[in-house]
């Protein structure tokens, strides 16, 4: 209940930060954007990790304010380093299943992306695969918009929920993100091999970009890679990190 207490106070004392983990175009990049991974500061607690606090944020419907937080700090970062010189750089932002159907998303995002005139297709959202298909015809019309206005919707954790080919069809996503649970033993569980090479076909056929997300190992970057996959990201080739290590980064290696 102190959490509670606490984390409604986080936004309005700016305890909450973005840590930006990077996705590489395969084989081995360049770095194509960022996916934002929201943290509590939370005063004698260190930083919190959202597996800590999400679960109430979403109980509470704090995740609005926080998720709304999350997006707008994201396209002003994503606006910074556009000015910067990275202009082909995305950023991509994780959104709840409450925030994914609150009535005013797509305006919200208008008004973002317009507040810190960044391209609309250099936005990502990301919905898990769960939260997409809990009420299909409202995910596909709720796409429809973003997609309208040139947002790009990624498909998150895919192969863990139950999606209908029907309906994955019909979804207008430009991605399609393999769960880390499919790539921890990509090379040497011959099911989680088949499992991947499939979705990796499926996203071909559908038009999708394929994300692998957990890649770990060197051999695992080759196998997604020489399968087609597109885009990869995990510890491997980059943690989660600070804009200001993204800047140390960027002098010395990307
Ligand atoms: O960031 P890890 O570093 O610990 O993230 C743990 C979980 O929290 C992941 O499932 C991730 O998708 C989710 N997550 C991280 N940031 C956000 C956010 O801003 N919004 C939502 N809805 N989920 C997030
Ligand atoms: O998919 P989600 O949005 O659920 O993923 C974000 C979470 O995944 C974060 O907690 C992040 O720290 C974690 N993560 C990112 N890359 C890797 C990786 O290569 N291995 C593992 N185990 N976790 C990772
Ligand atoms: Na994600
Ligand atoms: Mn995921």
């Amino acid at each position: 209940l102190q959490l509670m207490h606490d984390l409604r106070l986080a936004i309005e004392r700016n305890e909450l930060r973005l840590h930006y983990q990077p996705k590489f175009t395969a084989p081995s990049g360049p770095v194509s954007g960022f996916e934002a991974l929201v943290r509590w500061e939370r005063p004698g607690s260190g930083m919190l990790s959202p597996a800590v606090f999400l679960p109430l944020a979403e109980k509470t419907g704090l995740i609005l304010p926080m998720g709304e937080w999350v997006l707008n700090e994201a396209c002003r970062q994503l606006s910074e380093w556009h000015r910067q010189g990275h202009q082909e750089w995305s950023v991509a932002v994780n959104l709840s299943a409450l925030q994914f159907e609150q009535p005013d998303l797509v305006e919200k995002v208008v008004d973002i992306i317009t507040r810190h005139q960044i391209p609309a297709e250099k936005l990502t959202l990301e919905v898990t695969e769960t939260t997409a298909m809990l009420n299909p015809d409202v995910s596909v019309a709720i796409l429809d918009q973003l997609t309208d206005l040139g947002v790009k919707a990624s498909i998150d954790d895919f192969g863990t929920g139950y999606s209908s080919l029907l309906y994955l069809k019909r979804l207008p996503a430009s991605e399609l993100k393999i769960d880390r649970a499919f790539i921890n033993e990509l090379t040497t569980n011959n099911e989680d091999a088949s499992i991947v090479s499939a979705i990796i076909a499926l996203g071909q056929t559908l038009n999708l970009k394929v994300v692998a997300e957990g890649v770990e190992t060197v051999e695992q970057q080759a196998f997604l890679s020489r399968l087609g996959c597109d885009t990869l990201q995990g510890f491997l080739l980059g943690r989660p990190m600070t804009p200001a290590q993204i800047g140390d980064r960027i002098s010395s290696d990307w």
